[in-house]
Protein backbone atom coordinates (compact mmCIF):
# COMPACT_ATOMS: atom_id res chain seq x y z
CA UNK A 1 0.00 0.00 0.00
CA UNK A 2 1.21 3.40 -0.84
CA UNK A 3 2.36 6.08 1.39
CA UNK A 4 0.21 8.91 0.10
CA UNK A 5 -3.79 8.50 -0.68
CA UNK A 6 -4.65 8.76 -4.55
CA UNK A 7 -6.96 11.22 -5.57
CA UNK A 8 -10.89 9.66 -7.03
CA UNK A 9 -10.22 10.40 -10.77
CA UNK A 10 -6.74 8.14 -10.40
CA UNK A 11 -8.53 5.42 -8.49
CA UNK A 12 -11.10 5.56 -10.66
CA UNK A 13 -9.25 5.49 -13.58
CA UNK A 14 -7.27 2.08 -12.55
CA UNK A 15 -10.97 0.62 -11.49
CA UNK A 16 -12.04 1.12 -15.26
CA UNK A 17 -8.81 -0.44 -16.74
CA UNK A 18 -9.37 -3.44 -14.62
CA UNK A 19 -13.08 -3.62 -15.86
CA UNK A 20 -12.54 -3.02 -19.37
CA UNK A 21 -10.82 -6.55 -18.62
CA UNK A 22 -13.45 -8.26 -17.35
CA UNK A 23 -16.28 -10.06 -20.19
CA UNK A 24 -19.41 -8.54 -20.31
CA UNK A 25 -22.25 -10.63 -20.18
CA UNK A 26 -23.17 -10.87 -23.38
CA UNK A 27 -21.20 -13.78 -24.81
CA UNK A 28 -20.99 -15.54 -21.93
CA UNK A 29 -22.57 -18.65 -21.92
CA UNK A 30 -21.32 -20.75 -19.28
CA UNK A 31 -22.15 -19.20 -16.40
CA UNK A 32 -25.49 -19.21 -13.63
CA UNK A 33 -25.31 -15.75 -12.66
CA UNK A 34 -26.12 -12.59 -15.14
CA UNK A 35 -26.89 -8.93 -15.08
CA UNK A 36 -29.06 -8.18 -12.02
CA UNK A 37 -31.88 -6.57 -12.00
CA UNK A 38 -31.81 -2.76 -12.60
CA UNK A 39 -34.15 -2.44 -9.35
CA UNK A 40 -31.74 -4.53 -7.30
CA UNK A 41 -29.22 -2.58 -7.97
CA UNK A 42 -30.73 0.52 -7.09
CA UNK A 43 -31.80 -0.89 -3.48
CA UNK A 44 -28.30 -2.53 -3.03
CA UNK A 45 -27.01 0.76 -3.15
CA UNK A 46 -29.34 2.11 -0.83
CA UNK A 47 -28.25 -0.44 1.96
CA UNK A 48 -24.72 -0.63 1.04
CA UNK A 49 -23.56 -0.32 4.84
CA UNK A 50 -26.20 -2.73 6.26
CA UNK A 51 -24.74 -5.64 8.19
CA UNK A 52 -27.02 -8.72 8.79
CA UNK A 53 -24.33 -10.13 11.26
CA UNK A 54 -25.57 -7.41 13.76
CA UNK A 55 -29.01 -6.93 13.13
CA UNK A 56 -30.32 -5.02 15.69
CA UNK A 57 -28.63 -2.23 14.13
CA UNK A 58 -30.74 -2.01 11.08
CA UNK A 59 -33.84 -3.61 12.06
CA UNK A 60 -35.52 -2.39 9.30
CA UNK A 61 -33.24 -4.84 6.89
CA UNK A 62 -34.00 -7.15 8.99
CA UNK A 63 -37.51 -6.54 8.55
CA UNK A 64 -37.17 -7.11 4.77
CA UNK A 65 -35.29 -10.56 5.00
CA UNK A 66 -38.03 -11.68 6.99
CA UNK A 67 -39.93 -10.98 4.45
CA UNK A 68 -38.23 -12.25 1.60
CA UNK A 69 -38.20 -15.65 3.63
CA UNK A 70 -41.84 -15.61 3.63
CA UNK A 71 -42.19 -14.93 -0.45
CA UNK A 72 -39.60 -17.52 -0.60
CA UNK A 73 -41.73 -20.15 1.58
CA UNK A 74 -44.78 -19.15 -0.36
CA UNK A 75 -43.39 -19.96 -4.09
CA UNK A 76 -41.29 -23.42 -1.97
CA UNK A 77 -44.65 -24.25 -0.93
CA UNK A 78 -43.90 -23.44 2.64
CA UNK A 79 -45.87 -20.65 4.44
CA UNK A 80 -43.88 -20.60 7.86
CA UNK A 81 -40.13 -21.30 6.49
CA UNK A 82 -37.37 -21.50 9.20
CA UNK A 83 -34.30 -19.58 7.18
CA UNK A 84 -32.23 -17.04 6.57
CA UNK A 85 -30.68 -15.35 3.51
CA UNK A 86 -26.83 -16.65 2.70
CA UNK A 87 -23.88 -16.10 0.67
CA UNK A 88 -25.04 -18.33 -2.35
CA UNK A 89 -25.61 -21.95 -2.54
CA UNK A 90 -22.36 -23.46 -1.09
CA UNK A 91 -23.15 -21.61 2.26
CA UNK A 92 -26.68 -22.98 2.22
CA UNK A 93 -25.19 -26.58 1.50
CA UNK A 94 -23.26 -26.51 4.17
CA UNK A 95 -25.49 -25.01 6.87
CA UNK A 96 -28.56 -27.59 5.21
CA UNK A 97 -25.57 -30.33 6.07
CA UNK A 98 -24.24 -29.20 9.33
CA UNK A 99 -28.08 -28.78 10.77
CA UNK A 100 -28.57 -32.58 9.63
CA UNK A 101 -25.07 -33.33 11.80
CA UNK A 102 -26.16 -31.37 14.87
CA UNK A 103 -29.55 -32.46 15.02
CA UNK A 104 -28.01 -36.12 14.75
CA UNK A 105 -25.79 -36.32 17.72
CA UNK A 106 -26.22 -39.74 18.63
CA UNK A 107 -24.98 -40.93 14.93
CA UNK A 108 -21.31 -41.13 16.00
CA UNK A 109 -20.02 -41.51 12.10
CA UNK A 110 -22.74 -40.01 10.23
CA UNK A 111 -23.38 -40.42 6.38
CA UNK A 112 -24.76 -38.26 3.58
CA UNK A 113 -25.89 -39.58 0.44
CA UNK A 114 -26.06 -37.18 -2.62
CA UNK A 115 -26.51 -38.05 -6.23
CA UNK A 116 -22.63 -38.13 -8.52
CA UNK A 117 -23.98 -35.13 -10.42
CA UNK A 118 -23.80 -32.74 -7.21
CA UNK A 119 -22.33 -29.49 -7.10
CA UNK A 120 -18.45 -29.50 -5.92
CA UNK A 121 -19.89 -27.44 -2.81
CA UNK A 122 -20.41 -31.22 -0.68
CA UNK A 123 -16.31 -32.28 -1.67
CA UNK A 124 -15.76 -29.25 0.29
CA UNK A 125 -18.81 -30.17 2.92
CA UNK A 126 -16.78 -33.34 3.70
CA UNK A 127 -13.47 -31.75 3.96
CA UNK A 128 -15.26 -29.24 6.29
CA UNK A 129 -17.65 -31.09 8.15
CA UNK A 130 -15.46 -34.68 8.31
CA UNK A 131 -19.36 -36.23 7.40
CA UNK A 132 -18.87 -39.49 4.67
CA UNK A 133 -20.47 -38.20 1.39
CA UNK A 134 -21.39 -41.01 -0.24
CA UNK A 135 -21.97 -40.85 -4.62
CA UNK A 136 -25.05 -42.06 -5.84
CA UNK A 137 -24.90 -43.35 -9.61
CA UNK A 138 -26.67 -41.40 -12.27
CA UNK A 139 -29.33 -43.16 -14.91
CA UNK A 140 -28.85 -42.27 -18.36
CA UNK A 141 -31.29 -39.29 -17.85
CA UNK A 142 -28.80 -37.90 -16.10
CA UNK A 143 -31.32 -37.99 -12.27
CA UNK A 144 -29.64 -39.84 -9.75
CA UNK A 145 -30.77 -44.27 -9.53
CA UNK A 146 -33.28 -43.71 -6.52
CA UNK A 147 -32.56 -47.82 -6.72
CA UNK A 148 -28.76 -46.90 -5.44
CA UNK A 149 -29.77 -43.89 -3.25
CA UNK A 150 -31.58 -46.88 -1.28
CA UNK A 151 -28.60 -49.29 -1.22
CA UNK A 152 -26.62 -47.16 -0.08
CA UNK A 153 -28.27 -46.57 3.45
CA UNK A 154 -27.38 -47.98 6.31
CA UNK A 155 -27.80 -47.30 10.21
CA UNK A 156 -25.00 -44.19 10.59
CA UNK A 157 -27.09 -42.22 7.77
CA UNK A 158 -28.39 -39.37 8.18
CA UNK A 159 -29.48 -37.70 5.35
CA UNK A 160 -30.22 -37.54 1.40
CA UNK A 161 -29.68 -35.04 -0.93
CA UNK A 162 -31.48 -34.53 -4.47
CA UNK A 163 -30.80 -31.51 -6.78
CA UNK A 164 -33.24 -29.80 -8.60
CA UNK A 165 -31.37 -28.30 -11.36
CA UNK A 166 -27.82 -30.24 -11.63
CA UNK A 167 -25.03 -27.45 -12.28
CA UNK A 168 -23.49 -29.94 -15.21
CA UNK A 169 -26.85 -30.75 -17.00
CA UNK A 170 -30.11 -29.13 -15.36
CA UNK A 171 -31.50 -32.25 -14.65
CA UNK A 172 -34.42 -32.55 -11.56
CA UNK A 173 -33.55 -35.92 -9.65
CA UNK A 174 -36.80 -37.52 -9.21
CA UNK A 175 -36.94 -35.66 -5.40
CA UNK A 176 -40.97 -36.88 -4.74
CA UNK A 177 -38.97 -40.79 -4.77
CA UNK A 178 -36.25 -39.53 -2.72
CA UNK A 179 -39.11 -37.84 -0.41
CA UNK A 180 -40.59 -41.27 -0.01
CA UNK A 181 -36.99 -43.06 0.55
CA UNK A 182 -36.08 -40.10 3.39
CA UNK A 183 -39.74 -40.70 5.28
CA UNK A 184 -39.41 -44.41 5.34
CA UNK A 185 -36.04 -44.01 6.84
CA UNK A 186 -36.47 -41.42 9.23
CA UNK A 187 -33.64 -39.39 7.66
CA UNK A 188 -33.53 -35.90 6.73
CA UNK A 189 -33.40 -34.57 2.41
CA UNK A 190 -32.10 -31.61 1.79
CA UNK A 191 -32.81 -29.80 -1.65
CA UNK A 192 -30.25 -28.36 -4.00
CA UNK A 193 -32.58 -25.91 -5.95
CA UNK A 194 -29.97 -23.17 -5.71
CA UNK A 195 -30.36 -22.74 -10.04
CA UNK A 196 -33.63 -24.52 -10.15
CA UNK A 197 -35.64 -22.81 -7.51
CA UNK A 198 -35.93 -19.29 -9.14
CA UNK A 199 -37.06 -21.65 -12.81
CA UNK A 200 -38.95 -24.69 -11.39
CA UNK A 201 -41.96 -22.63 -10.22
CA UNK A 202 -42.58 -20.62 -13.77
CA UNK A 203 -42.38 -23.56 -16.01
CA UNK A 204 -45.79 -24.84 -17.77
CA UNK A 205 -45.04 -28.34 -16.39
CA UNK A 206 -45.30 -28.92 -12.84
CA UNK A 207 -42.00 -30.71 -11.38
CA UNK A 208 -42.71 -31.73 -8.06
CA UNK A 209 -39.00 -30.35 -5.71
CA UNK A 210 -40.17 -28.67 -2.60
CA UNK A 211 -42.10 -28.29 0.44
CA UNK A 212 -44.97 -29.90 -1.35
CA UNK A 213 -43.19 -33.32 -0.93
CA UNK A 214 -43.61 -34.26 2.68
CA UNK A 215 -39.96 -36.00 3.27
CA UNK A 216 -38.60 -32.67 2.04
CA UNK A 217 -36.95 -30.72 5.66
CA UNK A 218 -34.51 -28.12 3.65
CA UNK A 219 -34.19 -26.38 -0.05
CA UNK A 220 -31.10 -23.87 -1.28
CA UNK A 221 -32.49 -21.52 -3.84
CA UNK A 222 -30.40 -18.57 -4.90
CA UNK A 223 -31.65 -15.42 -5.76
CA UNK A 224 -28.18 -14.66 -7.31
CA UNK A 225 -28.58 -16.75 -10.30
CA UNK A 226 -32.28 -16.96 -11.48
CA UNK A 227 -33.82 -14.58 -9.12
CA UNK A 228 -31.79 -11.25 -10.68
CA UNK A 229 -30.79 -10.15 -7.27
CA UNK A 230 -27.27 -8.92 -6.63
CA UNK A 231 -24.16 -11.10 -5.50
CA UNK A 232 -23.99 -12.40 -2.83
CA UNK A 233 -27.92 -13.83 -2.53
CA UNK A 234 -28.23 -17.24 -1.27
CA UNK A 235 -31.03 -18.56 0.89
CA UNK A 236 -31.74 -21.66 2.81
CA UNK A 237 -35.29 -22.80 3.87
CA UNK A 238 -36.03 -25.32 6.86
CA UNK A 239 -39.66 -27.04 7.34
CA UNK A 240 -38.54 -27.19 10.96
CA UNK A 241 -37.63 -24.56 13.61
CA UNK A 242 -35.49 -27.26 15.74
CA UNK A 243 -33.33 -27.48 12.37
CA UNK A 244 -32.38 -24.03 12.26
CA UNK A 245 -31.93 -23.77 16.24
CA UNK A 246 -29.33 -26.74 15.63
CA UNK A 247 -27.21 -24.06 14.05
CA UNK A 248 -27.30 -21.07 16.80
CA UNK A 249 -24.13 -20.26 18.33
CA UNK A 250 -24.37 -17.61 21.24
CA UNK A 251 -23.65 -14.16 20.66
CA UNK A 252 -23.73 -12.17 24.31
CA UNK A 253 -21.83 -9.01 22.83
CA UNK A 254 -24.18 -8.35 19.72
CA UNK A 255 -27.34 -6.18 19.67
CA UNK A 256 -28.91 -9.58 19.61
CA UNK A 257 -28.01 -12.75 21.31
CA UNK A 258 -27.60 -15.35 18.91
CA UNK A 259 -26.77 -16.34 15.04
CA UNK A 260 -28.00 -18.97 13.10
CA UNK A 261 -25.62 -17.81 10.03
CA UNK A 262 -22.05 -19.30 8.80
CA UNK A 263 -20.60 -15.44 8.10
CA UNK A 264 -20.49 -13.22 10.71
CA UNK A 265 -20.86 -9.93 8.69
CA UNK A 266 -23.79 -10.40 6.20
CA UNK A 267 -24.37 -8.44 3.56
CA UNK A 268 -28.38 -6.30 4.25
CA UNK A 269 -27.43 -4.77 0.36
CA UNK A 270 -28.35 -8.32 -0.93
CA UNK A 271 -31.27 -8.66 1.29
CA UNK A 272 -32.71 -5.64 0.03
CA UNK A 273 -31.54 -6.22 -3.50
CA UNK A 274 -33.57 -9.43 -3.35
CA UNK A 275 -36.69 -8.19 -1.58
CA UNK A 276 -36.64 -5.53 -4.17
CA UNK A 277 -36.61 -7.34 -7.12
CA UNK A 278 -38.98 -10.20 -5.74
CA UNK A 279 -41.56 -7.27 -4.96
CA UNK A 280 -41.05 -5.78 -8.47
CA UNK A 281 -40.85 -8.57 -10.50
CA UNK A 282 -43.78 -10.83 -8.81
CA UNK A 283 -44.77 -14.58 -10.13
CA UNK A 284 -45.92 -13.34 -13.59
CA UNK A 285 -42.76 -11.28 -13.81
CA UNK A 286 -40.23 -14.20 -13.30
CA UNK A 287 -42.72 -16.25 -15.29
CA UNK A 288 -41.84 -13.65 -18.81
CA UNK A 289 -38.22 -14.12 -17.59
CA UNK A 290 -38.53 -18.16 -17.41
CA UNK A 291 -40.54 -18.61 -20.96
CA UNK A 292 -38.29 -16.44 -23.02
CA UNK A 293 -35.20 -17.85 -21.52
CA UNK A 294 -36.55 -21.60 -22.17
CA UNK A 295 -37.56 -20.22 -25.73
CA UNK A 296 -34.42 -18.85 -26.58
CA UNK A 297 -33.02 -22.77 -25.25
CA UNK A 298 -35.57 -24.54 -27.48
CA UNK A 299 -34.14 -21.90 -30.25
CA UNK A 300 -30.67 -22.95 -29.57
CA UNK A 301 -31.66 -26.90 -29.50
CA UNK A 302 -33.46 -26.60 -32.94
CA UNK A 303 -30.74 -24.34 -34.53
CA UNK A 304 -27.95 -26.91 -33.73
CA UNK A 305 -29.90 -29.86 -34.29
CA UNK A 306 -30.27 -28.54 -38.40
CA UNK A 307 -25.83 -28.32 -37.55
CA UNK A 308 -26.11 -32.07 -36.89
CA UNK A 309 -25.70 -31.55 -32.77
CA UNK A 310 -27.40 -33.27 -30.63
CA UNK A 311 -28.34 -32.48 -26.68
CA UNK A 312 -27.13 -35.06 -24.16
CA UNK A 313 -30.63 -34.99 -22.28
CA UNK A 314 -33.74 -32.90 -23.62
CA UNK A 315 -33.06 -29.73 -21.73
CA UNK A 316 -35.66 -29.51 -18.47
CA UNK A 317 -34.94 -25.95 -17.88
CA UNK A 318 -32.42 -23.70 -19.72
CA UNK A 319 -29.35 -25.16 -19.44
CA UNK A 320 -28.34 -27.22 -22.47
CA UNK A 321 -25.77 -29.53 -22.93
CA UNK A 322 -24.58 -30.90 -27.06
CA UNK A 323 -22.48 -33.69 -27.86
CA UNK A 324 -19.53 -31.94 -29.97
CA UNK A 325 -16.20 -33.77 -31.08
CA UNK A 326 -13.40 -32.88 -29.02
CA UNK A 327 -15.54 -30.38 -26.28
CA UNK A 328 -11.76 -28.98 -24.74
CA UNK A 329 -10.49 -27.81 -28.21
CA UNK A 330 -13.86 -26.46 -29.12
CA UNK A 331 -14.53 -24.54 -26.10
CA UNK A 332 -10.94 -23.24 -26.48
CA UNK A 333 -11.31 -22.00 -30.57
CA UNK A 334 -14.58 -20.33 -29.62
CA UNK A 335 -13.52 -18.34 -26.77
CA UNK A 336 -9.99 -17.65 -28.77
CA UNK A 337 -11.34 -16.85 -32.22
CA UNK A 338 -15.03 -15.76 -31.30
CA UNK A 339 -15.06 -14.50 -27.45
CA UNK A 340 -17.90 -16.71 -26.95
CA UNK A 341 -17.57 -18.21 -23.15
CA UNK A 342 -18.93 -22.30 -22.75
CA UNK A 343 -18.35 -24.89 -20.47
CA UNK A 344 -17.65 -28.18 -20.43
CA UNK A 345 -18.72 -31.29 -18.81
CA UNK A 346 -17.01 -34.19 -17.03
CA UNK A 347 -19.32 -37.58 -17.90
CA UNK A 348 -20.62 -37.67 -20.54
CA UNK A 349 -18.00 -34.97 -22.31
CA UNK A 350 -20.06 -32.26 -23.95
CA UNK A 351 -19.77 -28.54 -24.10
CA UNK A 352 -22.81 -26.83 -21.58
CA UNK A 353 -24.50 -24.07 -22.35
CA UNK A 354 -26.76 -22.22 -20.02
CA UNK A 355 -29.31 -19.66 -21.38
CA UNK A 356 -29.26 -16.99 -18.94
CA UNK A 357 -31.85 -13.70 -19.47
CA UNK A 358 -29.16 -12.00 -20.86
CA UNK A 359 -28.98 -14.24 -23.97
CA UNK A 360 -31.12 -12.81 -27.01
CA UNK A 361 -32.25 -14.55 -30.00
CA UNK A 362 -29.60 -12.61 -31.92
CA UNK A 363 -26.77 -13.75 -30.00
CA UNK A 364 -28.01 -17.48 -29.91
CA UNK A 365 -28.26 -17.37 -33.59
CA UNK A 366 -24.61 -15.77 -34.39
CA UNK A 367 -23.50 -17.88 -31.56
CA UNK A 368 -24.57 -21.25 -33.48
CA UNK A 369 -23.12 -19.90 -36.65
CA UNK A 370 -19.52 -19.71 -35.01
CA UNK A 371 -19.98 -22.97 -33.12
CA UNK A 372 -20.83 -24.59 -36.87
CA UNK A 373 -17.37 -23.31 -38.41
CA UNK A 374 -15.24 -23.88 -35.25
CA UNK A 375 -16.66 -27.38 -35.72
CA UNK A 376 -16.05 -27.83 -39.61
CA UNK A 377 -12.38 -26.69 -39.05
CA UNK A 378 -11.89 -28.70 -36.45
CA UNK A 379 -12.79 -31.83 -38.06
CA UNK A 380 -11.15 -30.37 -41.01
CA UNK A 381 -7.67 -29.59 -39.28
CA UNK A 382 -8.24 -33.50 -37.56
CA UNK A 383 -8.65 -34.82 -41.08
CA UNK A 384 -5.37 -32.64 -42.13
CA UNK A 385 -3.46 -34.27 -38.93
CA UNK A 386 -4.60 -37.65 -40.33
CA UNK A 387 -3.23 -37.25 -43.75
CA UNK A 388 -0.02 -36.23 -42.17
CA UNK A 389 0.39 -39.34 -40.04
CA UNK A 390 -0.40 -41.16 -43.22
CA UNK A 391 1.95 -39.67 -45.57
CA UNK A 392 4.83 -40.34 -43.17
CA UNK A 393 4.11 -43.52 -42.32
CA UNK A 394 3.87 -44.45 -46.45
CA UNK A 395 6.84 -42.35 -46.97
CA UNK A 396 8.68 -44.60 -44.90
N1 LIG B 1 -25.71 -25.88 -6.12
C1 LIG B 1 -25.85 -25.88 -7.45
C2 LIG B 1 -26.84 -26.83 -8.08
C3 LIG B 1 -25.10 -25.01 -8.24
O1 LIG B 1 -25.21 -25.04 -9.56
C4 LIG B 1 -24.19 -24.12 -7.59
C5 LIG B 1 -23.33 -23.16 -8.35
C6 LIG B 1 -24.09 -24.17 -6.19
C7 LIG B 1 -24.87 -25.06 -5.49
C8 LIG B 1 -23.16 -23.26 -5.44
O2 LIG B 1 -23.61 -21.96 -5.52
P1 LIG B 1 -22.66 -20.72 -5.22
O3 LIG B 1 -21.62 -20.67 -6.29
O4 LIG B 1 -23.61 -19.57 -5.23
O5 LIG B 1 -22.08 -20.94 -3.88
N2 LIG B 1 -23.29 -23.29 -9.70
C9 LIG B 1 -22.42 -22.56 -10.59
C10 LIG B 1 -21.20 -23.43 -10.91
O6 LIG B 1 -20.44 -23.80 -10.01
C11 LIG B 1 -21.97 -21.23 -10.04
C12 LIG B 1 -21.38 -20.36 -11.08
C13 LIG B 1 -21.97 -19.16 -11.39
C14 LIG B 1 -20.21 -20.70 -11.75
C15 LIG B 1 -21.40 -18.32 -12.34
C16 LIG B 1 -19.67 -19.89 -12.72
C17 LIG B 1 -20.27 -18.70 -13.01
O7 LIG B 1 -19.71 -17.86 -13.95
O8 LIG B 1 -21.04 -23.75 -12.08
Amino acid sequence: MQECGQNWEEVKSSLLQARSKDLPYERVLSSMCTYPHPVAIEAHNMFIESNMGDYGLFMGTYELEKQVLGMLGDLLHNSCPYGYLTTGGTESNIQAVRAMINSSQSIKKPNIIVPSSAHFSFDKISNILKIDVRKARILPNLAVDTGHVSSLIDKSTIGLVGIAGSTEFGQVDPISELSKIALDNNIFLHVDAAFGGFVLPFLNEHIPFDFSLPGVTSVAIDPHKMGMSTIPSGALLFREKKMLDSLKVETPYLTINSQFTLTGTRSGASVAATYAVMKHLGKEGYRKIVDRCISLTQLLIKETKSIGLSPVIDPVMNIIALYVPDPRKIREELALNYGWQVSITKEPSSIRLVIMPHMTEETILSFVRDLNIVINQSASSTRLENDKIFVNRTSK
